[in-house]
């Protein structure tokens, strides 16, 4: 085999974000820049020398060049084989599986999630370790400080390898095979959930439903599952042939982005049960017949119904979501007395928590949630959980919202984000309510007292590691929140997210809007970080 050690010289703009390294396509495909992030990964990373690495993506531009690329570096790197999903395509929960069933020693999935594709849209490169999971802090600083001081990286010269056909081959001493991306994903599904009590709801001709695939990833999967393994209509998936622009839309699953999906779902005649996922097929939307489920409600109802679904019937271990997540949870968790765990954003930090065995189920306000069946995010998982839940308890979407709320009182929530403002305005807005943190504690605003406020930090209980300066979080009395956070997935400039809550108890208020229900806060926190003249803008750009 013959080998090419190339010189290069470190960037200094390669630290993974909350989930990999985001930036836009044009400076992926800047020389060396794709190589360089790729060496780092199998310099620090001993494990993989001798071992399987999954590697495979959700089908975005430049995907299939840079499955190319990884190949030969892999080839070159020592690596003994690598199982690539069939044209470069796997879904992040489904590269999460395979790394697990394979015992490979971590898996490359080239994705920006929800970010918009296309040469000009954006490209992404996550690392998952043999867990199956997002590589946690400790790896991602560590590939960090090798980006910084690399100076040369490895690449077989080789041909052009086809990845468009089932089998193995060779690259060199490596071996390279390809896998159908959706067939064990599949049957991993089958294995959790109730397959006949769905596939009787879909063909009893009085239920139909909608998946939204956005032109992403989940496409196959979801034409697989949902309507050949059970036997939804023909239709049923929207949008599905992934197309490497996602047809010029942001794969986000909300109802800015998915719009098409939310005026069949608000229309007349609406299907009973509508859902979307993202770009890398790893976030969830939840809609019934004229209504929208939050996310942070959506863990909550699955938690509190997961006696009702095979895979977890003998009950949960426990729960995790992330802080900016609403407290719903928090309330299922005290009534079936098992922990919930509070995380900073980003699925890594549930890792330890899944393997130790702490958690069963966990998620975040951001449409993400799963199990402890993989170690990833799982929209089409979410999906079927609801379907199970539908099939098992039926009644609507609305009424199991409404039950819920019955029971546990209404967390009312919001997301306000105001995306691509100045880094530098960005950054003096958090630094100044961080300096009017300890001013704010037992502060009175109208009715409402703040208990605390602080800058969240994270000791994880299971290997000790602390997370600092995870979001700036006014805490009421009364349980309401308010957090502001900077994202760490954008490209340009900087994304200001503001999170909103309020606990809702009373019968007769819990039918609220919940822009109206939390109305008060919302315009408190715009007062408070001077939102509209420090972003120059009246209003959020998306509201969830
Ligand atoms: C966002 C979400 C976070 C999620 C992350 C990755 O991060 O808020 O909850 O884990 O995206 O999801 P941030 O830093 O922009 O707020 V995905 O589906 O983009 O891999
Ligand atoms: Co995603």
């Amino acid at each position: 085999m013959d080998i090419s050690v190339v010189a290069t010289h470190p960037f200094n703009d390669q630290k993974p974000g909350t989930s990999g390294l985001r930036k836009q396509v044009s400076h992926f495909r800047s020389s060396h820049y794709l190589e360089n992030f790729v060496q780092s990964i199998f310099d620090t990373q001993t494990p993989l020398r001798g071992a399987e690495l999954i590697l495979g993506g959700d089908g975005r531009f430049f995907n299939r060049e840079a499955v190319q690329v990884i190949l030969r570096m892999a080839a070159a790197n020592d690596i003994r084989k690598v199982t690539v999903g069939l044209g470069g395509i796997l879904s992040t929960p489904a590269a999460s599986h395979l790394i697990r069933k394979r015992g490979a020693a971590g898996g490359i999935v080239l994705s920006a999630s929800h970010n918009p594709g296309g040469p000009n849209g954006d490209f992404g490169i996550k690392f998952n370790v043999a867990n199956g999971g997002p590589a946690p802090e400790s790896v991602t600083n560590a590939i960090h400080a090798r980006s910084l001081e690399i100076t040369e990286y490895r690449i077989a010269r080789a041909e052009h390898v086809d990845i468009d056909h089932g089998g193995t081959s060779t690259l060199g001493d490596m071996a390279v095979e390809i896998v159908d991306p959706v067939a064990d994903y599949a049957d991993l599904m089958e294995s959790l959930f109730d397959f006949d009590a769905m596939r009787t709801l879909l063909q009893s001709g009085a239920f139909t439903m909608r998946f939204d695939s956005m032109h992403a990833v989940t496409g196959p999967y979801a034409q697989e599952i949902l309507e050949h393994r059970l036997g939804a209509a023909a239709g049923t998936v929207m949008r599905p042939e992934p197309l490497a622009d996602f047809g010029g839309q942001h794969p986000d699953p909300n109802l800015t982005h998915a719009r098409e999906l939310g005026e069949v779902m608000f229309g007349r005649d609406a299907p009973d049960f509508g859902a979307a996922s993202d770009g890398d097929g790893d976030r969830n939307m939840i809609l019934g017949r004229g209504f929208f489920v939050s996310p942070s409600d959506s863990l909550a109802v699955l938690a509190s119904n997961a006696h009702l679904i095979p895979a977890y019937r003998d009950g949960l271990k426990g729960v995790a979501r992330s802080m900016p997540t609403s407290q719903a949870v928090d309330a299922v968790a005290v009534a079936l007395g098992i922990p919930c765990y509070e995380t900073p954003t980003g699925w890594k930090f549930f890792g330890n928590l899944l393997d130790d065995g702490r958690i069963t189920l966990c998620g975040e306000e951001s449409f993400g949630t799963s199990s402890d069946h993989v170690r990833e995010k799982d929209g089409l998982w979410a999906v079927l959980f609801w379907l199970n839940l539908l099939a098992v308890r039926r009644q609507s979407v609305e009424e199991i919202l409404r039950d819920h709320w019955i029971r546990f009182g209404r967390h009312y929530y919001t997301r306000h984000d105001y995306e691509e403002i100045d880094s530098s305005a960005a950054n003096a807005l958090m630094d100044r309510l961080h300096s009017m943190l300890p001013d704010l504690q037992g502060r009175d605003f109208g009715s409402m007292k703040v208990k605390a406020a602080d800058d969240f930090s994270y000791t994880d209980p299971v290997d000790g590691g602390v997370s600092s300066g995870q979001g700036l979080r006014i805490l009421f009395e009364d349980g309401a929140r308010v957090v502001f956070r900077l994202s760490g997935t954008g490209t340009q400039g900087a994304t200001l997210r503001v999170y909103i809550e309020r606990h809702e108890t009373a019968p007769d208020r819990l039918d609220q809007d919940p822009q109206a229900a939390l109305a008060a806060l919302i315009e408190l926190a715009e007062d408070l970080a001077e939102i509209r003249t420090r972003t120059q803008k009246e209003r959020p750009d998306v509201v969830t």
